[in-house]
């Protein structure tokens, strides 16, 4: 194996190093997403718009995600919304 080419050795850790960055980027795009158990704080399975609060973005979209407009988000609401959103 003391023939092995060290361009090999090379490539193998600028993938890593490209995979960690991907996997670093990712992780931080993930940071804001809060599941539905958090944001639902009282535990009802609803989520009011006061609930909304605790999450920026879904506070702002509260309205677009709120699909049937009663003024809670239910957890398919929040599910649909959240992929929407981010
Ligand atoms: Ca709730
Ligand atoms: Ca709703």
């Amino acid at each position: 194996m003391s023939g092995f080419p060290k361009s090999i050795t090379w490539q193998a850790m600028r993938t890593l190093l490209t995979l960690l960055t991907v996997v670093a980027a990712y992780g931080c795009s993930q940071e804001n997403a809060a599941s539905f158990s958090d944001v639902d704080a009282n535990g009802d399975g609803r989520i009011s718009e006061q609930e909304a609060q605790a999450d920026s973005v879904l506070a702002r979209r509260f309205a677009m995600v709120d699909a049937d407009r009663d003024g809670e988000l239910s957890a398919s609401e929040y599910l649909q919304g959240a992929t929407a959103l981010r």
